[in-house]
């Protein structure tokens, strides 16, 4: 592994082995109930158990103290490992996990219950330092590794923001943020964000590791030696986290219980949200909003790029072309529609601008290794870069939020925060640009994975804090582990190829198992022309995105739903109105994700990691557990093959019923994406209309293919879709059952639970393939309102209690 200072390119060819000097023999110096303390040289190491199923290990060298702190981790304070360790300090043992630590030379390893061994060190290279050569010293610590035994029955993936497919064993990964030139393809490793968290399936049980530091990380996951795996940093303290799982759904939990978890957002930001780079004047706004509307097209936010400001000077308006943003918000409001605007860290060097003044004089700027404040180009020209790690600078850079906040702007969008700077081309920070102000000055190179982050979560407490009524949207391009706490993340700048159609699907999954939930990428593609065809397919897959925005670069082809013709708008319209009515579905499964880390949309091997079949299924996706979404990718296509795993599947279109495993061939013509409905699933979902995210319309349908299959059952949740009253109970959970046998189909509506009363007066319950019914009742009365078309009944029955539906078949 290399040192991002270190051009390969420019060394000589060596046979020498990489410079890497493992720790020798430990001793152990200090135990406690939990954790064990080891010296080797002049390095300490610490194993400690923080929970039965999640170890953490800490390499700190040179002498240097144990610390911790970190700007990923929301949980510092776990009390719960009921660890034992033994006499001689070389084993802490859990309920769920054994980790063993050879003295001799120091060497970690962890095994479950059964005796199964995961994350377990290399025997002959383990842990240690990468030595500088005989005359550099790093003042910041030598850079660090560990490395650990790859077994040939494991598979990896997650890592983060990823180009190429979902598994992502034998590959090399660098997590460092940039801003990548256009084109993502294959041969691009780091992106926007960084998420240095491995999600690793051994015969199909679940572990996982995650490196906490701010420095440049890179994981070897068998690609320089097929029978091990690296975890480096650039320098600092090794501080590593391991997870037993034993489940995906297991190690994402605990791993998001110590990074934190999705909040919940408010309802809106489910819906339809529209974005170009050049929307130029108020008046765009307006009439692109009415364009919506007149069409009958949902749409419940719109976001202002960069050409609202006042020559891009972050928080300000230009007077001209946006002379009332108060009268605009206002306007857009009252049809339902929110306001989402950007705001990027450069701040223009200017006398005459109070949020460049102010942050000069009180010293919130970066600065050059010699004191200087430091500058750069963007887009308002010459520019100074907040210092987030700061938390004044933070707070003072919250407050600038309320140029936005105080005219009805609902969210905020992050973009540059890796950061991007443009000289001498396109690129981030220098290593040595110093971060001055949070009583320990450190190296642009420490932090720079947390830059993008830490501006987020000011955003982020700028709502908090501003709207406290309000639940916070905030959009970040750049994060690290943990950004998921603060703000959606979408995948920047995208192409508008099919093969970034295609690309998308395995990048959210993996950003999924990465702890991201709610992600997105743009829609359509944001750089280079869409086509009809493109943005049609596109859009059909984007509808199931957790986050569903249709955004595109200035100098592109427009790529509004209407840009391609009737045919076509048609078509989106259709994609868009079935966005709108999952959208209960949706936010039950945002409500779980901010409960336990579980992504949205959600690789098949999250639910079904015994299936190797699954690993490699990574254009297709699951919606939550009850559906499967397989897009198509490639032009003038209408055919494709899907994989189903075990479970009864029922085609969303047709009815056809397919018990899986099982590999299909599904026909997909344009308006009918490939989607499959666990059987006996009930998918609570909304009426088409062109809803306000602040309302829940009337009825709420319960959708039910039925098949001769297992029963099965969803817990809705509802509330009042803004603010925190929810908080306080005032939410509503309804559980919905149905089972199957061969002489009726049995639907059970638990009453609902919870303060929250939804303002509706009927439930309906949809069920496909009853055939002829026999006789319907309604907790065991004829069903009064009940009809049928086809082999589709709908049955419906007053709100607010539960009931039981009988339909004899
Ligand atoms: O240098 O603000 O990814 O979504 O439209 C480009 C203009 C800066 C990059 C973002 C993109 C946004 C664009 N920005």
């Amino acid at each position: 592994m290399r040192r991002s200072t270190h051009f390969e390119q420019f060394a000589a060819p060596t046979a020498a082995p990489p410079p890497y000097r493992p720790l020798g023999q430990a001793e152990v110096v200090d135990c406690s109930a939990t954790s064990v303390r080891l010296r080797a040289s002049d390095a300490t190491i610490e194993v400690t158990a923080l929970a039965p199923d999640l170890f953490r290990v800490g390499l700190f060298g040179e002498g240097r103290p144990v610390d911790y702190r970190s700007a990923a981790v929301a949980k510092t304070a776990w009390a719960d490992a009921q660890a034992q360790v033994d006499s001689s300090g070389t084993r802490i043992t859990t309920a769920q996990c054994i980790a063993t630590i050879g003295l001799q030379p120091l060497r970690i390893g962890f095994a479950d219950s059964t005796g199964r061994s995961f994350a377990t060190d290399d025997p002959r290279l383990g842990m240690g330092f990468v030595p500088l050569g005989p005359d550099v010293v790093d003042p910041l610590g030598s850079p660090a590794r560990v490395y650990k035994q790859h077994r040939p029955t494991t598979h990896y993936f997650g890592c983060g923001e990823r180009t190429g497919g979902l598994e992502k064993t034998g590959s090399h990964q660098v997590f460092w943020n940039v801003d990548p030139p256009m084109g993502h393809t294959a041969a691009l490793n780091n992106m926007y964000t960084s998420v240095p968290f491995l999600m690793a399936i051994d015969d199909g049980q679940a572990w996982g590791l995650f490196v906490d530091s701010g420095y440049r990380v890179e994981f070897d996951l068998a690609n320089e030696a097929s029978d091990r795996c690296g975890f480096a940093v650039d320098g600092g303290p090794l501080i590593y986290y391991v997870f037993a799982g034993p489940t995906p759904a297991r190690v994402l939990e605990r791993y998001t219980e110590l990074t934190g978890r999705i909040w919940l957002p408010p309802r809106w930001a489910l819906g339809n949200h529209q974005s170009r780079w050049g929307y130029r004047t108020a008046d765009d706004v307006v009439e692109l909003v009415r364009e919506f509307r007149v069409r009958d097209l949902p749409l419940d936010a719109v976001y202002l790029d960069i050409d609202y400001m006042d020559g891009y000077r972050v928080f300000t308006w230009d007077k001209k072309r946006f002379a009332d943003p108060a009268e605009l918000a206002k306007q857009l409001r009252a049809q339902g529609v929110k306001l989402v605007t950007i705001v990027d860290p450069g701040v223009k060097i200017d006398e005459r601008y109070a949020v460049y003044t102010t942050g000069r004089d009180s010293e919130l700027f970066c600065k050059t290794f010699s004191g200087d404040e430091y500058h750069n180009v963007v887009w308002p020209g010459m520019c100074a870069f907040p210092d987030f790690t700061n938390p004044r600078t933070r707070a003072w850079w919250s407050d600038w939020h309320r140029a936005l906040l105080d005219v009805g702007v609902a969210g905020i969008w992050c973009d540059m925060n890796e950061p991007t700077v443009f000289v001498p081309t396109p690129q981030t920070l220098p290593a040595d640009v110093s971060h001055h102000g949070d009583n320990e000055a450190r190296l642009h190179a420490q932090v720079h994975n947390l830059y993008g982050q830490l501006m987020a979560s000011a955003a982020h407490e700028a709502i908090r804090q501003q709207r406290p009524d309000q639940r916070p949207f905030v959009i970040s391009r750049a994060g690290f582990a943990g950004l998921q706490r603060w703000a959606l993340h979408w995948t920047g700048d995208n192409s508008s190829w099919w093969e970034h159609l295609w690309m998308s699907m395995p990048q959210l999954q993996n950003l999924g198992l990465s702890g991201y939930a709610w992600v997105g990428v743009d829609i359509g593609g944001f750089s280079g022309d869409a086509t009809a065809e493109l943005l049609a397919r596109w859009t059909e897959f984007g509808i199931f995105q957790p986050f569903c925005r249709n955004h595109s670069a200035w100098n592109t082809r427009r790529q509004e739903p209407w840009a391609f013709g009737e045919r076509f708008e048609a078509l989106i319209r259709g994609a868009l109105q079935l966005r709108q009515r999952l959208v209960p579905y949706l936010y039950s499964l945002f409500e779980e994700a901010s409960r336990t880390g579980s992504p949205i949309l959600r690789p098949l091997l999250f639910a079904y990691p015994e299936d190797e079949t699954t690993y490699s299924a990574d254009d297709e996706f699951m919606l939550g557990d009850a559906l499967l979404v397989a897009p198509i990718a490639r032009p003038g296509t209408e055919y494709r093959h899907v994989y189903l795993p075990r479970g009864t599947w029922v085609h969303h279109w047709t009815g056809e019923t397919v018990r899986g495993p099982a590999h299909v061939l599904v026909h997909a013509p344009l308006g009918q994406p490939a989607v499959y409905v666990k059987a006996n699933t009930p998918i609570p979902m909304w009426p088409v209309l062109n809803f306000d995210g602040e309302r829940a319309p009337d009825p709420l349908t319960w959708l039910i293919h039925v098949a001769n299959a297992d029963a099965g059952q969803f817990t809705a949740y509802e509330d009042a879709g803004e603010g925190y009253d929810y908080q306080q109970g005032e939410f509503c959970r309804m559980r919905a059952e149905c089972r199957v046998d061969s002489k009726r189909v049995e639907v059970r509506l638990e009453a609902p639970e919870g303060q929250y009363v939804p303002p509706r007066s009927q439930i309906e319950v949809e069920l496909r393939g009853v055939g002829e019914p026999q006789a319907v009742t309604v907790d065991g009365q004829a069903a009064r309102d009940a009809a049928r078309e086809g082999s589709q009944l709908l049955v419906r029955m007053g709100a607010g209690e539960g009931h039981v539906i009988s339909v004899e078949t």
